[in-house]
């Protein structure tokens, strides 16, 4: 057994207390200003903004900081087509007889369908995978825990790096998406997450008018 080694922690911020709610008060309503968007601007993003924010999201905590995350940038052209066209396909049979009635219910008030411009007009695609395991050297495999929650915090903390330095984003999920190991050759301890289109929204971009719950009904306090 490897005997844990230590250094010391302290947290970068030490503010009083009314900075700390000022700077709490204003996140929020950074954050509250975020959106989902389908309408991207094919306006050029500098890749190193990208990197940054992907440097954000691996800081993210870990199942024993195993760090099951990868991430593949997608901006050539082409790849983008290939992941368009497959995971219209999926759409299709999606929204034509995989999903039941209540699913397509839910759905209608953003007024999605098959079509998925976006993955092509966007500058940047961010495939998000999960490791699940790795393989050593000498074939042993060694196990990784909690990869979903992980993956979803660190997915949670790069869209939220991505809206503070100005863009917009769109988490989609088309499935089943094992197309995405096949056309961005990622091996098969790696299982698609999520693909986050990143990049500017669109000048004329419009929205579904939905609200958010209100505090009272997302926590309790005891
Ligand atoms: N993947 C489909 C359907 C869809 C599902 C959910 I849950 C959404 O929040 C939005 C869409 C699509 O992208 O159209």
């Amino acid at each position: 057994m490897n005997h844990p080694k230590f250094t010391t922690y302290k947290h970068p911020l030490k503010l009083s207390g009314k900075e700390m709610i000022e700077r709490a008060e204003k996140f929020t309503e950074l954050i509250e200003e975020r959106r989902s968007v389908r309408t991207f601007s094919s306006k050029a993003v500098p890749v190193d903004l990208i990197k940054c924010c992907i440097k954000a999201a691996g800081a993210s905590p870990s199942g024993a900081n195993m760090q099951p995350w990868y991430f593949v940038v997608v901006s050539d052209s082409e790849l983008k087509k290939k992941i368009r066209d497959a995971a219209e396909a999926e759409e299709h049979e999606f929204y034509h007889g995989k999903a039941p009635a209540e699913w397509l219910d839910a759905l209608a008030p953003l007024g999605t369908d098959e079509s998925k411009p976006f993955l092509e007009t966007a500058p940047y695609l961010i495939v998000i995978f999960e490791k699940r395991y790795v393989e050593t050297a000498s074939r042993e495999i060694i196990k990784y825990y909690y990869t979903k929650e992980s993956v979803g915090i660190a997915t949670g903390i790069l869209i939220t790096a991505l809206h503070n330095s100005g863009l917009s984003t769109l988490t989609h999920t088309p499935s089943p998406m094992n197309f995405l190991n096949t056309i961005l050759n990622r091996p098969h301890n790696e299982k698609p997450f999520l693909i986050l289109v990143a990049g500017y929204a669109d000048e004329d971009t419009k929205v579904p008018d939905i609200k958010r719950k209100e505090l009272e009904e997302i926590a309790t306090f005891i």
